[in-house]
């Protein structure tokens, strides 16, 4: 199993290890810090003041104590301050730090809550991006089951909310490829006439002339939105997640094809309506379609009007789909 997301308080999480969002001094505090020690009972203080500390960014290990996992391992998240001064790295150091200390304790599952994004005002989407990317890489390499606990009540109750909705909408939507509704039927037989006639008129034409109806490329598509949208390149590659190479790669070569999913992280980036949605997937090649998961959570946020790509990756995540973006 890969990685989780779940609605939890952490302190009744059955892991080998759970992981405590504490400080420097890893003597206690508030948050889910005060939830673990109240939980686990006064040893655990015990034992970490024999710690002498922890530095930002790494991580210590403990033992559980009343808690029902066996280890507790503490580490100190980065105090957000704008973003410019080193928090990401160091928020990936901790999620790295303590998935490195559970593989040496033998620890075949771990729980996180979502360190900095409480009491650090670390903005919640960019640290569960920071948890997603993180520990997704780590159980690329290694074998361990991986929870991220999302406990605030605002984010669950705004979680609860969404992931209601989806769940609805995809049950209202979604087709079994086998069980093909007559309106697609009638779609499709429409669609084979239609290209029964254009081939039919192509024959007379020469290559040449054919050619000279190539549609707009989806390259062609993509830029001629960013400028309608008076958007900077990289205004529009990072909110679509995208890194800056594959957007060069796109830009200079004309006839780039997509994936599906960088298809769409661009029409999400730009805001596109349903329709233009349709039309910038189709330059790509790709539709989308009512007998697919996916498909449906990304209709779903478009008609909803929202373009956040990382509550679309949470959404995706959570119904164990493919990830927009890098
Ligand atoms: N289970 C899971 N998640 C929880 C729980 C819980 N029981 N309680 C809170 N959270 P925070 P930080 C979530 O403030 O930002 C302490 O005083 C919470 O909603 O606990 O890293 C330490 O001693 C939020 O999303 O940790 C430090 O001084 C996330 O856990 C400082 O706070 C982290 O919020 C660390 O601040």
């Amino acid at each position: 199993m890969p990685l989780k997301i779940v609605r939890n308080d952490i302190t009744t999480m059955k892991v080998d290890a759970i992981v405590n969002a504490a400080n420097n001094s890893l003597l206690g505090g508030g948050g889910v810090d005060g939830c673990i020690h109240r939980a686990a009972g006064p040893e655990l203080l015990e034992e970490c003041r024999k710690l002498h500390g922890c530095e930002t960014g790494d991580a210590k290990i403990t033992g559980g104590y009343k808690l029902p996992c066996r280890y507790v391992i503490h580490t100190v998240g980065p105090v957000w301050r704008g973003g410019d001064h080193n928090e990401k790295a160091l928020l990936e150091s901790c999620y790295r730090r303590s998935m490195e200390l559970a593989l040496e304790h033998r620890c075949t599952s771990i729980a996180f809550p979502l360190i900095s994004a409480g009491v650090y005002g670390y903005p919640k989407d960019k640290a569960l991006k920071v948890a997603i990317d993180v520990i997704g890489d780590f159980l690329l390499r290694h074998e361990m089951d991986a929870y991220i606990v999302i406990f605030d009540k605002k984010a669950y109750q705004i979680s609860e909310k969404l992931f209601g909705n989806i769940r609805r909408y995809i049950d209202d939507n979604y087709v079994k490829s086998h069980e093909e509704p007559p309106e697609y039927m009638a779609y499709r037989a429409a669609a084979a006439r239609e290209c029964q006639m254009q081939n039919i008129g192509a024959a007379n034409m020469s290559l040449d002339e054919k050619l000279k109806q190539l549609d707009e490329s989806f390259s062609q598509m993509l830029l001629r939105k960013i400028d309608e949208k008076g958007m900077k390149d990289s205004q529009c590659y990072k909110k679509a997640n995208i890194d800056r190479k594959l957007f060069s790669k796109i830009r200079s070569d004309v006839n780039y094809r997509p994936s599906k999913t960088t298809a769409i992280a661009f029409a999400i980036a730009l805001e596109l309506p349903p329709d233009e949605t349709a039309d910038m997937l189709k330059k790509a090649g790709f539709a989308l379609s009512h007998s697919n998961i996916f498909d449906l959570i990304i209709e779903y946020f478009i008609e909803e009007g929202n373009y956040n790509i990382f509550e679309i990756n949470e959404a995706l995540f959570a119904f164990d789909q493919p990830l927009l973006g890098a």
